[in-house]
């Protein structure tokens, strides 16, 4: 007897309640309905393509368990990239927040890497100088913050963990309302950002954690918390490697407002600020209007760019 054809899911999916992504592991994610309750789901057919903070169309077939049978358009979509692959960070978001504080030490092309990545994704970045209680290397990260501040940069300077009314009192306006994406080396602060904002997000962290069987120290995954009606808080794990391979040299340039200014006095249109004679860029690094450390990065990164061109993988 032949088999009753396996029942195709319908192809209109538009009466199908949305959700929110709140987390993803491999093929495990979890969509916040509207109602406010968490499902576990899977990807029906696909796989790899769910991100956090995506809106997704879903069935519940069955256990509790929902299938997502479709992801709505992005507004917005932070990812970083290596040679072999790319590493979405969040979707939908509005605003980054990059967290930094002087120990454990932080890099600032960390920083600057993010700001690119972000001027990429049209997303509007926050940096957060966080620990302004230890004076321990402190100089250095007033001044990383004032040469943000003099490129346009919003900024704040919290101590999150030792003065947390304070540092609400400051944050929270700057979050209000915003879908932000914590991000930031290990140990910067962020998940303290997080929980002084939404103190209910500990518990939900513990939670999951718990349910996943994995570490509580630090953080592992992903996570979006909604704040207040429209707003989010995700965290993200640390990392230290801000791949930009899908970045190209206009991307960096515009990226880079204190480049891009004295980009237009180049002799040669398509100047590419290096070894050019009659280069804008270099007159004005050679006049001192352009910090040292700041065209180092930007020749470092076009150089990649350009190599990568000479020799694509
Ligand atoms: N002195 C000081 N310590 C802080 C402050 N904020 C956070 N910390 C401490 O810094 C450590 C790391 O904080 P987390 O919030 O876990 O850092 P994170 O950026 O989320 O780290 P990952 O999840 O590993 O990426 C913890 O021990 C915090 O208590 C602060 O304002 N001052
Ligand atoms: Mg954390
Ligand atoms: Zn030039």
């Amino acid at each position: 007897m032949a088999r009753p054809a396996k029942k195709k899911p319908s192809s209109d999916t538009s009466r199908l309640p949305v959700g929110r992504v709140t987390e993803s592991h491999g093929r495990h994610h979890y969509v916040r309905a509207a109602d406010g309750s968490l499902y576990e789901a899977h990807r029906r057919g696909k796989r790899g393509d769910v991100v956090v903070g995506d809106l997704v169309r879903y069935s519940e077939p069955s256990g509790g368990i929902v299938a997502i049978e479709e992801i709505l358009p992005r507004e917005t979509l932070l990812y970083r990239s290596d040679e072999w692959r790319v590493k979405e960070l969040a979707s939908n978001i509005g605003q980054v927040a990059v967290v930094f504080a002087s120990r454990p030490t932080f890099n600032p092309w960390f920083i600057w890497k993010a700001l690119l990545a972000a001027s990429k994704a049209g997303i509007e970045p926050l940096v957060i100088r966080n620990k302004t209680d230890i004076a321990e290397g402190a100089d250095e990260t007033v001044r990383a913050l004032a040469l943000l501040s003099s490129l346009g940069c919003r900024t704040a300077s919290v101590s999150a963990g030792n003065d947390p009314e304070k540092a609400l009192g400051t944050l929270e306006p700057l979050f209000h309302g915003r879908r932000t994406l914590l991000i930031g080396q290990s140990g910067m602060g962020k998940s303290t950002i997080l929980n002084l904002l939404i103190p209910e997000a500990r518990a939900e962290t513990q939670e999951f954690s718990e349910a996943l069987d994995l570490g509580k120290q630090t953080t592992t995954a992903t996570r979006w918390h909604g704040f207040g009606a429209d707003g989010a808080i995700v965290d993200s794990p640390g990392f230290q490697e801000f791949g930009l391979e899908h970045l190209g040299l206009e991307d960096v340039i515009r990226g880079m407002p204190d480049i891009a200014r004295h980009a237009f006095s180049c002799r040669f249109a398509n100047c590419r600020h290096l070894t050019e004679p009659g280069c804008g860029v270099k007159a004005a690094l050679d006049a001192g209007e352009i910090d040292p450390k700041r065209y180092e990065f930007y020749r470092a990164m076009a150089e990649r760019i350009l190599r990568r061109k000479a020799y694509p993988a």
